[in-house]
């Protein structure tokens, strides 16, 4: 039960969708990729975003209310002042939504009231050995931990992408440096002996040469 609890908690692998929809419906996938994110709930809503495979059968879907927000009356303007303000920027609204990982994903999809406003073909890898838009290590093969995209999980990879501190396998990293340092150290104490050995060779040359 508790597993269960951690599971609901922790935000697992999944895909994040962009998205800006106008007032008059429409639609633009302004970016998409794999990330480790919580899931966007499905409420009662006039929209749903859909997930296909390859073939078109679906996925997941998840229905939203879309709320076109405003800016508020800037301070000390009138109301008849903002009215132009107001009616521009409550006319798109840009959203986030987080599906689950499914590495078929293929094509998502927006409907309104059930018609399809916007469908398009996605690709979370092409395999070309290529690291491109679209792709990270999490969803494909062709990129190293080295992405562009921070994953900070312990899983014994340091992420360099990761701010210091954020990533628990890059402390290991700071390990490593000290024993950088350790064998410099070594280095050193190793130079000192071989001029000691040097100096006492010459100290013997000279003296034989005296004789
Ligand atoms: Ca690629
Ligand atoms: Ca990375």
């Amino acid at each position: 039960m508790c597993l269960s609890i951690v599971n609901a908690v922790a935000p697992e692998k999944a895909i994040l969708f962009v998205v800006s929809i106008t007032k008059d419906s429409n639609a633009t996938l302004e970016n998409y990729f794999a990330t480790k994110d919580f899931i966007t709930p499905s409420e009662a809503g006039d929209y749903s975003f859909e997930l296909s495979d390859g073939n078109k059968n679906l996925l997941y879907k998840i229905n939203i209310n879309v709320v076109f927000h405003s800016v508020g009356m800037p301070y000390g303007w009138s109301l008849e002042q903002s009215k132009d303000l107001i009616k521009e920027t409550s006319t798109y609204e840009v959203l986030y939504i987080v599906f689950p990982f499914f590495k078929g994903a293929s094509y998502f999809r927006i409907k309104k009231y059930g018609k399809t406003i916007l469908e398009k073909k996605i690709s979370l890898c092409n395999y070309n050995g290529e690291c491109e838009e679209h792709e990270n290590s999490l969803s494909c093969s062709d990129c190293s931990a080295s992405d562009g995209f921070c994953v900070p999980d312990a899983d014994d990879i340091c992420d360099p992408d990761c701010m210091p501190g954020i990533d628990p396998d890059c402390k290991q990293q700071s390990g490593s440096k000290t024993e950088t340092r350790g064998a410099s150290a070594t280095n050193y104490v190793l130079f000192g002996l071989l001029l000691v050995i040097v100096l006492i060779l010459a100290y013997n040359i000279k003296k034989r040469f005296k004789r």
